[in-house]
């Protein structure tokens, strides 16, 4: 099995989205490369500029990179910053969501459409309506409703959006200094159901609060439970799970819920740190077993901005815990 062992070495891969199309794995991660950003709380240093889709006829099986999907040179509104994205299907066709920084520097979602798993994917001449921050996932459900998560802090510009518009702050704050603090609800990821078409939101996207054992919601202060990025919904015997990163903690945490829409309550953790800053992952069934993909910056000699995409086994007892990953 290659589990726990870089998906590929040719280059560097991140945040990787995996999901079964046509029978097989497809993995959408982002393209991380060399630069000579800032490594700040800001993520200046992860300046991805395109998507390769990756694929793997079964697990175990060598995995196969498919090429450039989308450039940002060819998102009319993008200017640079390809960050996390996903895939899902609908109506024979698939879609590619992802994050980019416009002409004035905020993040926008956007999304793209092919008619195959491999792209390439032609993205739309402006971005989602109300789509804003970063890390987009996309849960269909079996009745055929499409959700979107979406919003990552610092970076990812979350905090900026408590009021529904951009509020740029004094440009002296530091990342996360506009955002709840201490005993504050946390922010939680945002979240909406998608139009038929896949291409706009039915509603205003809606934030999802994280609650503790006691059905309060999760504190800012608490940072080892803290939303952070990286939404992922799993859905497992009826049940929801929405896992997510802890960012400055490092841990993949996961809460459950009755619906897509939540709320969600937290359950435990899902992958203790890994080497790098950022941990992201996806969770997936493939012919019957479960499985985590997510990222660690060994490859690169421990560089947070050049990581690797890998996965592993996933144990889920029957009422839906999940069993602690290790590492290493
Ligand atoms: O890949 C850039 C950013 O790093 C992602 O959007 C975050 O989730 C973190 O993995």
């Amino acid at each position: 099995m290659n589990f726990r062992t870089p998906l590929v070495t040719h280059m560097y891969t991140a945040d990787p989205s995996a999901h079964v199309f046509e029978g097989k794995l497809y993995i959408y991660p982002s393209h991380d490369i060399e630069n000579e950003g800032e490594d700040d709380d800001k993520g200046g240093h992860f300046v991805m500029e395109d998507y390769h889709v990756l694929s793997m006829d079964d697990i175990g099986a060598p995995c196969i990179d498919h090429g450039v999907a989308l450039h940002v040179k060819d998102v009319p509104w993008a200017k640079k910053q390809m960050w996390d994205s996903d895939v899902a299907y609908k109506n024979g066709k698939y879609y590619l969501y992802f994050p980019a920084k416009d002409k004035d520097d905020i993040f926008r979602i956007g999304v793209a459409v092919s008619d195959t798993p491999t792209g390439p994917f032609k993205a739309e001449a402006k971005h989602i309506p109300d789509g804003y921050s970063i890390d987009p996932a996309v849960f269909v459900d079996d009745d055929g409703k499409a959700y979107i998560y979406f919003g990552g802090l610092w970076g990812g510009q979350l905090e900026k959006w408590q009021t529904g518009v951009f509020l740029e702050g004094d440009p002296k704050m530091e990342p996360g200094d506009d955002g709840p603090q201490g005993d504050e609800p946390g922010l939680g990821p945002m979240f909406a159901e998608l139009n038929d078409d896949m291409l706009s939101f039915k509603d205003k996207p809606r934030e999802l609060k994280i609650l503790d054992e006691n059905g309060k919601p999760i504190t800012a202060g608490d940072k080892d439970r803290w939303y952070f990025e990286a939404p992922w919904v799993h859905k497992f015997k009826g049940k929801y799970y929405l896992s997510y990163s802890t960012g400055p903690t490092h841990f993949i945490c996961y809460a459950e819920g009755d619906s897509p829409a939540g709320p969600f309550t937290y359950k435990g953790r899902i992958l203790e740190p890994v080497v790098g800053w950022t941990t992201h992952h996806s969770i997936v069934e493939f012919k019957g077993e479960w499985y985590l993909f997510y990222h660690d910056s060994k490859l690169s000699g421990g560089k947070t901005y050049l990581r690797t995409a890998m996965y592993t086994k996933l144990d889920i007892a029957d009422d839906g815990t999940i069993t602690t990953i290790l590492p290493y």
